[in-house]
């Protein structure tokens, strides 16, 4: 096993790793930005330098810095985490060079699945379920264009080969806009991604996303660990993620989880990786796109199987068979995660920045919290705004919630705006209750910044300051959190 790990990352995904390394007696080496110098995930390393800078492309995008820095210190594998460099071949091929495992797929493997036609291609010719589309040459013909849209039927959803996460799409409604929409996605995507190529699909409306985790080893095992139901979205930013999926039946599960595997299968997969796809509502799933990478959301699984991700991911990296078969693993019960945000619902969802103050987080049987900040953070405009993870585990869907609910109602978070009031009006709202879930939940149903009119912060300091001592923490706010007299009816605060 790995003597010495470098983390290329920050923020709550750094602290989750250092985690797993130092339980597994592995040296964990954190790396910061000069913003980031105090933060918790250097702290929570055995070592940690510096990638002098502050923004993210000076700092956590460099893999010159980070290779240097790990050849330095006599680091024998890298892990990315999410977001930065995990997902970029050319780095994956530095740390090969350089001779340090990189903990992840193949460069192969990465760039192939960064591209969506060839991992279209790819998988339709070995079974998988994709959605009919055509990825001909759109620029060179426009009769060709207009006779494969018509084949497909409107509407058509443009989207771009190097795309993901949504970026240069454009959905069609009919025949007269095509041409355009094709030309304004090739733009796009040419500017974004320095490459133009699209292709078309039919547009599967009001889909749930539902992604099944996968594992790879480099003996050619593969297993998946069921799916995440991440429907809950806004603006392709996932929300809320859990596990059973609501709608998936034992015989879909196992059809999903099977496409899953012929995937992973047909492109030698290894370490962890995602297969999103999409669900209608009869029931037909297509695939959509494989993630090569741990995902943000990777806690509720966990939950529901009862094993540890990065460490899985380690033994795989070190050469070693997957610690677990497809026969040993189960769900056991329900998990949801939250993802908690510095951001202000109520105006447009901007980041909120600042200096974090008094924080708490919940704590309680099958909560966790996934974080990377404490009091005194400084919240930046540099990096990503989600401050923490909530996954909440009960035995049923409904205790999952239940528990999620009490947990965001005790979450202090002071300095900063949130979205935790917003969250609980989702997991509250009747149609997330019954399960009714799909990708324009948040377009669709009216869930306003208007509830968190009454600050949430002003009950936190109103019970705080009735007499709470520090030391007693969120014992003294659950005695305290039963409001009366004028702010009974505001709705932030809600109390046991
Ligand atoms: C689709 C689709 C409907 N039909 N493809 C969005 C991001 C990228 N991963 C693919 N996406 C979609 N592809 C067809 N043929 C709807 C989406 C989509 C979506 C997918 C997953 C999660 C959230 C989404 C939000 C809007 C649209």
């Amino acid at each position: 096993m790995f003597k010495k790990v470098l983390i290329a990352n920050r923020g709550e995904i750094a602290v989750r790793i250092a985690a797993t390394l130092q339980e597994m007696g592995i040296t964990a080496v954190g790396v910061y930005s000069d913003p980031d110098r105090r933060a918790v995930h250097v702290r929570a390393c055995d070592e940690g330098y510096p990638l002098s800078g502050r923004t993210s492309s000076e700092t956590y995008l460099r893999g010159d810095k980070i290779i240097e820095i790990a050849k330095m210190h006599g680091v024998d594998a890298i892990h990315p985490g999410y977001g930065f460099l995990s997902e970029n071949e050319d780095f994956a091929q530095m740390c090969h060079d350089a001779g340090i495992t990189f903990i992840g797929p193949s460069p192969k493997v990465i760039r192939d699945m960064g591209d969506k036609i060839i991992a279209k291609t790819t998988f339709a010719a070995a079974g998988v379920p994709v959605v009919p589309g055509w990825s001909g040459d759109a620029s060179a013909d426009g009769k060709a264009l207009n006779s494969e849209a018509g084949r497909i039927g409107y509407p058509i959803l443009v989207k771009a080969a190097a795309g993901g996460g949504g970026k240069g799409m454009r959905v069609v409604e009919k025949e007269a806009d095509l041409a355009a929409a094709v030309e304004a996605a090739q733009r796009e995507a040419g500017a974004a991604f320095g490459d133009s190529r699209v292709f078309l699909e039919k547009y599967i409306t009001r889909p749930r996303h539902v992604e099944i985790q996968i594992f790879g080893d480099a003996h050619g095992n593969v297993v998946h660990l069921f799916e995440r139901e991440c429907s809950i979205q806004r603006r392709h930013q996932k929300i809320i993620e859990e596990s059973p999926s609501p709608a998936l039946t034992p015989e879909l599960r196992a059809k999903m989880g099977q496409a899953a595997v012929t995937a992973a299968k047909a492109i030698g997969y290894t370490n962890a990786g995602t297969v999103e796809f999409i669900l209608d509502p009869e029931g037909n799933f297509y695939f959509l796109e494989v993630n090569t990478r741990l995902q943000v959301e990777h806690p509720v699984t966990e939950l529901v199987t009862h094993r540890d991700l990065v460490r899985a991911q380690l033994h795989v990296a070190a050469g070693h068979p997957l610690p677990f078969s497809q026969d040993e693993l189960t769900q056991d019960g329900h998990a949801i995660e939250c993802r908690i945000y510095a951001e202000d619902p109520a105006r447009g969802f901007l980041p909120s920045i600042g200096t974090l103050g008094r924080y708490i987080e919940p704590r309680g049987p099958g909560i966790r919290v996934d974080s990377g900040v404490e009091q005194g953070s400084e919240v930046s405009v540099y990096y990503d705004p989600m401050l923490a993870k909530l996954i909440c585990r009960g035995r049923t869907r409904e205790e999952a919630i239940e528990k999620t609910v009490w947990a965001l109602d005790r979450y202090v978070i002071m300095g900063v705006t949130t979205n935790v009031a917003f969250l609980r009006d989702v997991l509250t709202h009747p149609e997330f209750q019954r399960g009714n879930l799909h990708t324009h939940f948040l377009a669709e149903h009216p869930i306003g910044p208007s509830t968190d009119e009454i600050p949430r912060d002003a009950w936190i300091a109103a019970a705080l300051l009735s007499g709470a001592a520090s030391s007693r923490g969120q014992s003294l706010l659950t005695a305290t959190a039963a409001p009366s007299g004028p702010w009974e009816s505001a709705g932030a605060w809600r109390g046991p």
